[in-house]
């Protein structure tokens, strides 16, 4: 505890010192003299702190209690984003029963910390519990404003933005909001009616619109996005912030990327990188997506998906900045490097880095963020999984971890790998024990019978090389154990 409050009050006098040095740093370029840069912060968080933004990441509750995790969250990081403890079906599992113990001990970590929390996620289709699909449309209309509005009182004065709404656009190119349970029976009008509810229930914590693949400026879904943001400053809904995920493969960000954040940005809104991993986490990639951001003065922080390669729920891409032994990567050099270059280059309340606001440039091969999926469920979709595994199917291993668990249910995270030779298909079939109870599926398709549960590979994780590997992700009800898993390939 003690080396915490050490560390904690060596970081507070870090950022003031950069805050001092930044200011002189002001003065001399308002009198047109070069700025030399402050000494270089050795931390992420005090790095980021120069030019006035945080470094934050994502924790699960299970962590923190794990002190090689812990002591490197304590020393980089300045904002913490719940992984997965303050989503719908952890905060309300039945309806009008609200369970906010596992995010209420992260709360408290950063409070003790001084680190700053980000709210994720009020309103989303996935990690939604099974009662809330079965609404009537005016229950529902209730339900979202009674959720909303309990966890935005619960954790009043210690949220510093909430992403109200998160990946509410479409993938399909159209541009277009994706179905959902809101979608479907609320219409168009849910995010805005989200978002007002909100800005009711706490008119100091900044609200946000999170999604994933909006980096790229010509995108379709970028342009919905977009679109929406822009009528909503016109129309006065009150939203302050958009959550960028960057969840990117090996090439990074798309080249438009600074483009993306600047134009959003001269709508009037705060722009945030709030997921960041690059699958094999090139050190260019990183620099680059940092420096997008470190280039658009609204551009208010970065958070990255996790900490270790080991924590990453896309593992098998060890796409952070730290090893699974919890080493930094030279990803986290360039980041760290990044940062320190910053100091006192971004100023005043509008954009720098010579973007081309409002023009439709900066067009990339949609190719460089290939593989950027999302958590994309799967629940309720059935194949054949429960085939056994064809003539020449391939082998594989699969290995399970519990990756965060609670009173009355639990995560796990299975990772496949294949054997010698390449396989372009996986099933793992292992069989529940009692009280246990799968509710959701991400990264697979599952099949239940009775409590034999058979998950077959999504669309695009199918093929592995030989010995390589991917995970899924899924939410049970029940007390975690070791299951006994089958892994067949094809
Ligand atoms: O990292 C999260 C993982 O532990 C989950 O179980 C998964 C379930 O969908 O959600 C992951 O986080 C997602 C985030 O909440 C929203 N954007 C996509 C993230 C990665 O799937």
């Amino acid at each position: 505890m003690a080396w915490f409050k050490r560390d904690t009050r060596r970081r507070a006098t870090a950022a003031t010192i950069a805050g001092a040095a930044a200011g002189v740093a002001l003065a001399l370029l308002g009198m047109g003299t070069f700025a030399t840069h402050a000494a270089a912060a050795g931390s992420l968080g005090s790095a980021a702190a120069q030019s006035g933004r945080y470094f934050g990441t994502a924790v699960p509750t299970a962590k923190l209690g794990d002190p090689a995790y812990s002591t490197i969250l304590d020393r980089e990081f300045g904002m913490i984003t719940p992984e997965n403890e303050m989503k719908w079906d952890t905060t309300e599992p039945s309806r009008g029963s609200f369970n906010f113990g596992p995010a209420d001990q992260i709360v408290s970590h950063a409070a003790a910390h001084g680190q700053k929390m980000r709210g994720h996620t009020l309103v989303w289709y996935q990690q939604l519990p099974g009662w809330v699909s079965g609404l009537s449309a005016s229950d529902l209309q209730s339900a979202m404003d009674n959720h909303i509005t309990q966890e935005m009182t619960h954790f009043k004065g210690k949220i510093y933005a909430w992403d109200v709404v998160n990946e509410a656009f479409a993938d399909d190119g159209s541009g277009q909001h994706r179905s959902s349970p809101f979608q479907d029976k609320l219409g168009n009008g849910f995010i805005e009616h989200a978002f007002r509810t909100a800005r009711s229930v706490d008119a100091n914590a900044k609200l946000c619109y999170n999604d994933y693949n909006i980096e790229n400026w010509t995108d379709a879904k970028t342009q919905g996005v977009y679109n929406m943001v822009k009528d909503f400053k016109s129309r006065g809904v009150p939203i302050d912030c958009v959550g960028f995920q960057s969840h990117f493969g090996a090439g990074g960000p798309p080249s438009s990327f600074q483009t993306t954040l600047s134009n959003f940005a001269a709508l009037g809104v705060d722009v945030q990188i709030t997921e960041l991993d690059i699958a094999q986490a090139p050190a260019s990639a990183y620099a680059n997506t940092v420096n997008a951001c470190l280039h658009v003065a609204r551009c208010t922080g970065i958070t990255v998906w996790g900490i270790r390669d080991s924590d990453s729920w896309r593992s098998g891409d060890n796409p952070l900045l730290f090893d699974s032994s919890g080493n930094p990567k030279p990803a986290y050099t360039s980041v760290l490097n990044a940062l320190n270059a910053a100091t006192g280059t971004t100023t005043g309340g509008t954009t720098d880095g010579g973007t081309t606001s409002g023009t439709t440039n900066g067009g990339t091969t949609s190719g460089t963020t290939s593989g950027t999926t999302d958590g994309g469920t799967t629940s309720g979709t059935t194949d054949g999984g429960s085939s056994t595994g064809g003539a020449g199917g391939g082998a594989c291993t699969a290995t399970y971890s519990t990756t965060n668990s609670w009173s009355g249910g639990y995560q796990g995270e299975v990772k496949i790998t294949a054997g010698s030779a390449a396989i372009s298909g996986w099933t793992v079939r292992w069989t529940l024990s009692g009280g246990q109870s799968i509710t959701q599926v991400w990264n697979g398709t599952l099949t239940t019978s009775g409590s034999t549960t058979t998950v077959a590979n999504a669309s695009y994780n199918g093929s592995l090389q030989p010995a390589a590997s991917t995970t899924f992700g899924f939410l049970a009800n029940g007390s975690p154990s070791t299951p006994s898993l089958t892994c067949t390939g094809s």
